[in-house]
């Protein structure tokens, strides 16, 4: 390859947040094993808290969602970054909207297999972009990347994109997540780098 047909620098450095390191690689980083899913059948997708019908989708029930696709730059808070990943699911509002957001909800909270929750404020939930996602680059998601159904976050470290997605709270009050209790910070914006609490 020669160089000159790379993207030049100074315009990869722009999309970079601070103390990031750009990889081609998908890296996969989290907590606890990777859950198996051989029956989706018996999977299901609960949404509750300050809403007028809380209710559950079954993977068919998701599937049938108006789809979205999305193209983002990932940042994780160990420090690599990846640009123009693209993933596709339903909108976050779209399942909002179907649960009847009471006014009093202020925070939505990611529940995930094996209980590792992430917590996000409303309108970052609520940006058209933010989605539950079940492919990746057109394929269903890897077991390692959350299969069968993860959230994506956009505008925020990477750990907020909560694998294995099984639950959605919204919530009057903010509940720390997994990360968060464990030391990063709660609102995780990668451009001023809120990497760690205190
Ligand atoms: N359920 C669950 N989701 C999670 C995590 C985790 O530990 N458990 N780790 C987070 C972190 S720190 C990152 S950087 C991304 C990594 O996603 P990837 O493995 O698909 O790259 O998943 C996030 N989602
Ligand atoms: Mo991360």
């Amino acid at each position: 390859m020669f160089s000159w047909q790379k993207t030049p620098r100074a315009v990869d450095a722009e999309r970079l947040p601070p103390g990031q390191v750009l990889t081609e690689k998908f890296p996969v980083l989290h907590f606890g094993v990777v859950p198996e899913y051989p029956d989706l059948a018996t999977w299901d997708l609960r949404v509750w808290g300050e809403v007028e019908s809380a209710f559950s989708l079954t993977w068919a029930e998701l599937l049938a969602l108006p789809r979205r696709e999305v193209s983002l730059d990932i940042h994780c808070v160990t420090r690599w970054s990846k640009f123009d990943t693209t993933w596709e699911g339903a909108a976050l509002t779209a399942l909002a909207e179907a649960a009847q957001v009471k006014t009093s909800a202020h925070h939505v909270i990611f529940h995930s297999e094996h209980g590792y929750t992430a917590n996000v404020p409303l309108d970052i939930a609520l940006q058209p972009d933010c989605l539950v996602a079940w492919l990746y680059d057109g394929r269903p998601l890897e077991p390692d990347h959350g299969y069968p159904l993860r959230a994506i976050v956009p505008g925020r470290y990477f750990w907020k994109s909560a694998k294995w997605l099984r639950g959605i709270e919204f919530s009057a009050a903010d509940h720390p997540g997994f990360w968060e209790r464990n030391g990063y910070h709660n609102n995780a914006d990668p451009w001023p780098e809120e990497r760690y609490s205190e």
